[in-house]
């Protein structure tokens, strides 16, 4: 059965076309550094917001339905995978990413639930091998039920802990069946909403606990994949522990788990900790820690997480610009973390909403390029800080000269005058070669 009757395969037309349903600058065989674009732009379909969300905010339930939709939960699953793939393919993306919940529903028991997924797997995993469409990351769903109320690995309530374990078990076993390339760890409920009642010190702990046990597992079961910890600062709880990309990086050397993680960064995440995107990737990139990306955009009037498909060039551009420094995103991928507005209540409003995202994808890839191809900021970057090329400088920098010495050299020499940063001119330059691409 076709589940998008009206839709063909999307395809690039370039800049001039009028067709909604093509791409205008992704243009996947063009080789950009080197690289096709799809090589670069491993674009992934996030399965919860394209085939599992229905339009409900905090005002009001589903304002949408998908056609295939409401058989019994199984069959509706069933359906979903089918529906899932094809779309994929019009699309011309090449991988997906899944909570366990978001493929197939949960049963009474928890073994009702793992038969569940085995049987949705199974059919996933054939419509794979079929399309040749890939497992960017899978993860659980550890926050929406109840039972996590007070956190899951962080709970109060041991058993709850011990339950998260089992679910991370089965979601990892199943993301490796799928040859998932990362693992994702995001901690909805993991942070606290007063300090009277929590204590922080342990459940740090028992979150770096769980941590190095689905590390442990990990080797065991020889999943190849990367284990990758999602920075949120807020929302669903007042303050997450996994706050932004500092704070993990400072918690995962805590607990000496520094390499066995990398971090996936979200664009809106980034955002509500009041960083630019650009920044939590340029942290990750110094660090050696990056790992993936959660492709959206926040809304600067919504103080939320609003998940939106991104559409923001100028972001795209200096997000490409960090990822291409940091030689690609290895084992990782740009995730469409990403939906669609409540009153976009068509379903080709999901075919337009990713042509969207991956167009401003492709823009930002271009100029990123070409900015770096022509070393326009770094060849800036080096003159700015030739000073410390100088003796003085390679001899702070060594370590060889101490407090003595550097008061002596302060007497003697004095402070050379400042330059001028030029902010307004590498601003306009960006613009130029935003416009320019
Ligand atoms: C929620 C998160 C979530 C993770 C996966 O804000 O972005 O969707 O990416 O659990
Ligand atoms: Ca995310
Ligand atoms: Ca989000």
């Amino acid at each position: 059965m076709e589940y998008f009757k009206d839709i063909k395969k999307i395809n690039y037309e370039g800049s001039k076309s009028n067709n909604p349903l093509a791409f205008k600058f992704y243009n996947p065989d063009e080789v950009i550094l080197g690289k096709t674009m799809k090589e670069h732009l491993k674009f992934s379909m996030a399965y919860w917001h394209t085939f599992t969300y229905f339009g409900g905010d905090q005002f009001g339930g589903a304002s949408k339905s998908h056609h295939w939709d409401n058989q019994d939960p199984i069959k509706n699953a069933e359906n979903r995978v089918y529906a899932a793939f094809e779309f994929m393919e019009k699309m011309q993306i090449n991988y997906f990413c899944f909570h366990d919940v978001d493929i197939a529903p949960r049963g009474e028991t928890l073994e009702e639930t793992n038969k569940n997924l085995d049987r949705i797997a199974a059919i996933i995993k054939s419509e794979m091998s079929r399309t040749g469409i890939k497992c960017l990351w899978g993860t659980t769903n550890a926050f929406g039920d109840a039972k996590f109320v007070h956190g899951a690995s962080t709970s109060c309530n041991s058993t709850v802990f011990a339950y998260t374990a089992a679910q991370i078990k089965k979601a990892m076993d199943i993301t490796m069946e799928l040859g998932g390339e990362n693992y994702v760890f995001w901690g909805g409920r993991e942070g606290y909403e007063t300090l009277l009642n929590t204590d922080t010190e342990m459940e740090l702990d028992h979150l770096a606990m769980l941590l190095k046990m689905a590390a442990e597992y990990k080797k065991k079961i020889g999943f190849k994949g990367t284990l990758l910890i999602e920075p949120k600062p807020k929302e669903p709880t007042k303050h997450q522990y996994d706050f932004d990309a500092a704070t993990v990086m400072g918690f995962l050397r805590k607990y000496g788990l520094e390499k066995d993680y990398k971090l996936n960064i979200e664009a809106n995440h980034a955002t509500l900790a009041q960083h630019t995107f650009m920044h939590e990737l340029n942290m990750c990139r110094i660090n050696g820690m990056l790992g993936s990306v959660d492709a959206n955009m926040g809304d600067p009037l919504l103080g939320w997480d609003t998940d939106r498909f991104p559409t923001n060039v100028y972001d795209t551009t200096l997000a490409m610009y960090e990822i291409l420094q940091n030689g690609g995103l290895g084992t990782g991928g740009l995730n469409f973390d990403s939906k669609v507005r409540r009153a976009s209540i068509d379903e080709k409003d999901l075919f337009y909403a990713h042509i969207a995202g991956m167009d401003t994808f492709a823009w930002g890839l271009k100029a990123a390029a070409k900015l770096i191809e022509d070393g326009v900021f770094k060849d800036f970057i080096e003159n700015k800080y030739r000073s410390w090329k100088s003796e003085l400088g390679l001899k702070i920098e060594k370590g060889e000269i101490d407090f003595e010495g550097l008061e002596k050299y302060a007497l003697e020499n004095g402070v050379t005058p400042n330059e001028s940063g030029r902010q307004e001119m590498l601003e306009s330059i960006l613009n130029q070669y935003i416009y320019n691409c």
